[in-house]
């Protein structure tokens, strides 16, 4: 948010703009993309304002990499074509030139090496961790478990277009949001019940598989209260571009509150795992369109 390119700014400006103009009404509160939007989602997490920032800093470095080697073709072409250079130089070695042109790639992979690893050892996990939140994906609806708070569980199921609420955005509403408190560091470990399915929500920097036999983690730390949408991002099945992820970020308080209204709402689930007969339902009609 607070790096973007330049051209991210005229586009992003003019559409968002746009938006506001003929929307009507302002979302600031969900992060998700836009029509037309041509940067990223907000950032709703320092791991993605850090990793929307390493991709600026590359596409600062790869547009400097091709204006140059443009450059230099465009002079070749000119200075040293066969009519502005009838008799060709017999040079085959300069070792200047060759020392320069090694080193200076070694330079600007160490430049990009060294942030991306920061990069990838902060996005990684969590020190302290304050809470845990474990993802299951299915053929297809999530499961969402908080191992903290007794074993809630539930299922997380989209909403069909009959089913959506004035503002609710088709194919990314679901039944039962994640909820998760703003400001804490929440460790989410993500597992499979079928095949892979990838648990991606743009706007807080989370992209990572959830694969059968394994246990994969990742964290977050939301920075503002909001809906948060995502999607499955791995070709799971006929049904992959129908289990989206709708985290609704709430401040400590009103997650405490939630908690205990989810304690009862969910109880009558059944054992850990099992599906609801309504969830059994919905998913059937889904399949069926
Ligand atoms: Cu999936």
């Amino acid at each position: 948010m607070k790096k973007h390119i330049i051209s991210s700014w005229i586009f992003s400006g003019v559409f968002a703009l746009s938006g506001i103009l003929f929307s009507g009404n302002a979302i600031a509160e969900e992060y998700r993309s836009s029509p037309w939007q041509m940067g990223f989602q907000t950032p709703g997490s320092e791991s993605a304002v850090r990793i929307f920032a390493c991709h600026d800093l590359l596409l600062y470095i790869e547009t400097a990499i091709v204006v140059l080697v443009l450059l230099l073709m465009v002079y070749i072409v000119i200075k040293f074509n066969a009519k502005a250079n009838p008799v060709p130089s017999k040079t085959t070695h300069n070792t200047m030139l060759e020392v320069v042109w090694t080193a200076v790639p070694i330079l600007i992979l160490i430049t990009i090496a060294i942030p991306s690893l920061k990069l990838l050892y902060f996005i990684d996990k969590t020190e302290e961790p304050e809470m845990t939140l474990k993802v299951t994906g299915n053929q297809w609806y999530w499961s969402y478990t908080y191992p903290d708070q007794d074993g809630l569980e539930f299922d997380s199921i989209i909403l069909e277009e009959d089913e959506l609420e004035a503002g609710q955005p088709r194919l990314l509403s679901v039944d039962n949001p994640v909820v998760l408190p703003v400001n804490t560091n929440v460790r989410i470990l993500l597992v499979s019940n079928d095949v892979i399915h990838n648990f991606a929500v743009p706007s807080l920097g989370l992209k990572l598989d959830t694969t059968p036999g394994r246990t994969n983690e990742t964290w977050t730390n939301i920075d503002k209260p909001g809906t948060y949408y995502g999607m499955c991002s791995e070709l799971c099945g006929v049904n992959h571009g129908f289990m989206p992820i709708q985290v609704r970020a709430v401040s400590k308080e009103d997650y405490a509150v939630w908690v205990e209204q989810a304690k009862q709402e969910f109880a009558q689930n059944g054992e850990p795992g099992s599906l609801p007969a309504s969830g059994t339902v919905k998913i059937a009609a889904v399949i069926s369109q």
